[in-house]
């Protein structure tokens, strides 16, 4: 055997005791569980706003005989991305990190048919008493150099457990369809991948954001040019 396989097997073995130990065991069962509780938080809040979606895209379509949610999708961020991003950041690994410096451990994309509606359904969630919005960066009003065009939203939601209540951070993301199209495309091809890249892609893909941007302009004027003078009025739609 190699001094170097000699050394290895030598810290396998160390390791192995370590692991082995009861109070190991304690601590990797302890900490497992205060993730998991923490995770279970977080899917409160993600039920939470998802309900609230759901209750104004019911209300909508009572008042206005049409949804303006098309889709609602949420998830939890993976323990993996959850690591990397702390580390990203200098922070070590712990729960309290975890709370303090990520905002988007449970997010919410929540997909509009037209880019008022974003605005509409924003708007109507962030003058719900018990939200307070901790941060908003408009994507659609100010896009990306890529091309990414999304209203981003890190809200703060109680949840109320049997013994107390706690505030937990939501991201979300609203995109219209078209927007939603573009970013799901550009995710596979380019986001965070280290796929070739030349400038001539970077352009090609900012031109098919344009493309969707003007989808959604030309599909919005339609509609505003078929819409109900009351929905106009409720709306504040010239
Ligand atoms: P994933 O894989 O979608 O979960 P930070 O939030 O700290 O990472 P930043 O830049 O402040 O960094 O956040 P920002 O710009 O608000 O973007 C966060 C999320 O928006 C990303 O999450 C993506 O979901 C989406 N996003 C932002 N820019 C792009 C883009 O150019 N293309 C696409 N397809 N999506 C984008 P994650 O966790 O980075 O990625």
């Amino acid at each position: 055997m190699s001094p170097q396989f000699a050394n290895e097997r030598e810290l396998e073995k160390e390791f192995e005791q370590i692991f082995e130990s009861e109070e190991a065991h304690y601590l990797i069962a302890q900490r497992a569980h205060e993730y998991a509780k923490l995770m279970a938080y977080y899917r409160c809040a993600l039920m939470e706003v998802e309900t609230k979606f759901k209750v104004l895209n019911e209300e909508f379509s009572l008042r206005f005989d049409r949804n303006p949610i098309e889709n609602i999708k949420s998830r939890l961020k993976r323990p993996i991305s959850i690591r990397n991003k702390l580390k990203k950041y200098g922070y070590p690994l712990s729960m309290s990190n975890i709370e303090e410096h990520l905002h988007d451990v449970a997010g919410i994309r929540v997909i509009c048919s037209f880019p008022s509606d974003v605005y509409t359904i924003a708007e109507a969630l962030l003058s719900q008493d018990d939200i307070t919005l901790i941060e908003r960066k408009d994507y659609i009003k100010n896009p990306k150099p890529s091309g990414y065009r999304s209203l981003h939203l890190i809200i703060e939601i109680p949840i109320f457990l049997t013994k107390e209540k706690r505030m937990m951070k939501v991201e979300i993301q609203f995109r219209t369809l078209a927007m939603d199209c573009w970013a799901s495309l550009e995710h596979q091809i380019h986001y965070k991948k280290d796929y070739l890249y030349t400038d001539e892609m970077a352009k090609e893909l900012a031109l098919c954001a344009e493309i969707g941007a003007d989808l959604d302009r030309r599909m919005e004027a339609l509609r505003k040019a078929v819409i109900k003078p009351q929905e106009k009025k409720d709306l504040n739609i010239i």
